[in-house]
């Protein structure tokens, strides 16, 4: 039997062989096999307060919250997102989103007004759960630019033109049959950036639960009585296959911390909720090593089975490092929004690669190829002879299914029955793989995916800016930084007034998280011949790396650097 095929003889399916769906497997099917009393989640408030919710709290909230949806007319395939940070409302509307058959879409709730206007266009998103705060400052000045949005469901406060989630709540039964659904129905959107154009709506489906189980079983050993503390946000996808849905598939507790990141109350979380089993990420892992190694030993971690780290490039320091002060070495795990779980892992059971990434989980077949082709042909690859991109043999259940609205860019990522990442990787001879970096100009920063495109065209909207180009540059803490090269306008002096105005333009508009930390002003930019700007050769030349390839640069544009100050 495939581990797939096993994991599913570990979920239910829906009652009378209604198909399968990921909330009832996460909530309801622990509550039919007599569990609804263990705890789901564990919400932590920042004085250190807890407050548990138990699996048949949720089952019967999130029945409340399909109703709702019901009564506004929301089901099959209607997309409905959030804008919340780790409040218990937005675990409900999850979970009863895709109990009424609708899409869930969790957004960032630090993303500013542009990057929200333009997730909630390009994902038809039909209902949007956030607060009064955020309603205000992104939604309502342009809610008329939102024709999809029907309906905003405000948690805190009621305000015109919004529905209140208590009376929502109030008014509607928790008692509700889960429409049939069959494996391939539509389930997650989650947004993603690539190197040209707006974010990518990545599409998953129920059956992807299959895969939520499998790995959390094999590669987390996440099960009943395990306490488990997922770091990411919900806004991203770590946040939602792991910070929501495995954890519950699997019956164990969450603890949800909504706090800020700080070194001493991030240890005592560990150890005052006994946590088991620890999902982190790099930029965390090295925030921590930077506040020291006494502050680590002044907690003890008795409690934690495993420690596990995704998102970005772990180094065999941050290994040696968990082993050392927390008695744990960090797992390192592989995979993203479009694999939809993990996909590559240090095994629990084995001892770790130190700076590797794992090797392929039993079920997934792993290659590293080269595309081949002209441009105009479907893409096609071979073997690498030792570093090359990675690739994903098309088949495990987490699969995305579909960019939306953008068929040619998913088919432009498989070939020869393989998905193609966008990473490229070495594979050593005992199989172990080891990331080198990105195939194209995505930014990764504090785990978070980036696209230049759409922080570059922000910049552009400044009435100064003639042209912008964003890269990323590597940083000890986050791993890489934003920095934008900029181009003003004839007439306009580029000066330090004009630099911060841009900053603090880009990020209200953008949100910190993912405007510029820095701009340089340029009298020009290196383009191609056909106008597209150069970000590899900003970035070789910024770090004083080999130029490359130089053929297709446009020699009439010669680079020039003014003086640029980091700010921090
Ligand atoms: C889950 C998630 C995916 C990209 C991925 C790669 C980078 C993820 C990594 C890693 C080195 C690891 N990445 N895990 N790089 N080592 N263990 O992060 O999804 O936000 O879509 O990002 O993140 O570049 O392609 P997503």
């Amino acid at each position: 039997m495939s581990v797939w095929d096993l994991a599913r003889t570990r979920l239910d399916g829906l009652p009378g062989g209604e198909g399968r769906n990921i909330a009832f497997e996460a909530v309801d099917r622990h509550v039919a096999h007599g569990n609804g009393d263990r705890i789901a989640l564990r919400f932590l408030s920042s004085e250190g307060a807890a407050r548990d919710v138990r699996y048949r709290t949720l089952a019967l909230d999130s029945n409340r919250f399909a109703n709702g949806l019901d009564a506004l007319g929301v089901g099959s395939g209607d997309v409905v997102a959030t804008l919340l940070g780790r409040v218990p409302e937005l675990y409900i509307a999850a979970m009863g989103t895709l109990k009424a058959g609708a899409v869930l879409c969790t957004l960032f709730a630090a993303f500013g007004p542009e990057p929200v206007r333009v997730r909630l266009a390009k994902g038809h998103v039909k209902v949007l759960v956030t607060t009064a705060r955020q309603y205000r400052r992104k939604i309502e000045p342009l809610r008329r630019e939102l024709p999809d949005l029907k309906a905003v469901i405000l948690i805190d406060e009621a305000l015109p033109g919004t529905c209140s989630w208590q009376r929502l709540m109030a008014a509607a039964s928790d008692r509700w049959r889960i429409p049939a659904t069959s494996p391939d129905s539509l389930a997650l959107i989650h947004f993603t950036s690539g190197t040209t154009g707006t974010p990518k709506g990545a599409v998953h489906v129920h059956e992807a639960v299959v895969a939520h189980e499998a790995t959390a079983a094999a590669v987390l050993t996440l099960g009943p009585g395990d306490l488990f503390w997922c770091t990411a946000d919900p806004g991203w996808v770590t946040g939602v296959s792991y910070g929501i849905i495995a954890p519950l598939v699997r019956g164990a507790t969450s603890v949800i911390d909504d706090g800020v990141f700080e070194p001493e109350r991030w240890y005592r979380i560990l150890h005052d909720q006994s946590v088991t089993i620890w999902y982190t990420a790099p930029t965390a892992i090295r925030m921590l090593m930077k506040a020291g190694d006494a502050l680590a030993r002044r907690h003890d971690f008795r409690t934690l089975r495993l420690a596990a780290s995704v998102g970005e490039p772990l180094d065999a320091g941050a290994v040696a490092w968990g082993e050392a002060v927390l008695g744990r070495p960090f797992h390192d795990t592989w995979w993203q929004t479009e694999t939809g779980a993990i996909m590559i892992a240090n095994l629990p059971d084995a001892p770790v690669c130190p700076g590797a990434m794992g090797r392929p989980l039993a079920g997934i077949e792993a290659a590293v190829v080269e595309r081949c082709g002209g441009p105009e042909e479907a893409p096609r690859i071979e073997p690498a002879a030792e570093a090359g991109e990675l690739a994903l043999k098309v088949g495990w259940p987490s699969m995305f299914r579909g960019y939306v609205d953008d068929e040619a860019r998913y088919r432009a990522v498989f070939a020869d029955g393989y998905y193609l990442t966008g990473d490229r990787v070495r594979r050593d001879e005992d199989g172990w793989y080891w990331f080198l970096g990105r195939a194209d100009d995505v930014i990764k920063s504090a785990g978070r995916l980036i696209g230049p495109i759409e922080v570059e065209s922000v910049l552009l909207q400044h009435p100064a800016v003639a042209e912008a180009a964003v890269i990323g540059l590597p940083d000890p803490t986050v791993g890489e930084m934003v920095k934008a090269y900029v181009t003003v306008k004839d007439g306009i002096a580029a000066d330090e007034a004009l630099r911060r105005d841009i900053l603090a333009a880009a990020r209200s508009r953008l949100g910190a998280a993912t405007a510029p930390r820095d701009i340089a002003f340029h009298a020009a930019l290196p383009k191609t011949r056909s106008g597209k700007i150069m970000r590899r050769l900003l970035r070789a030349r910024e770090l004083g790396l080999p130029e490359g390839d130089l053929s297709t640069l446009d020699e009439s544009t010669p680079v020039t650097t003014s003086d640029s100050t980091t700010e921090d």
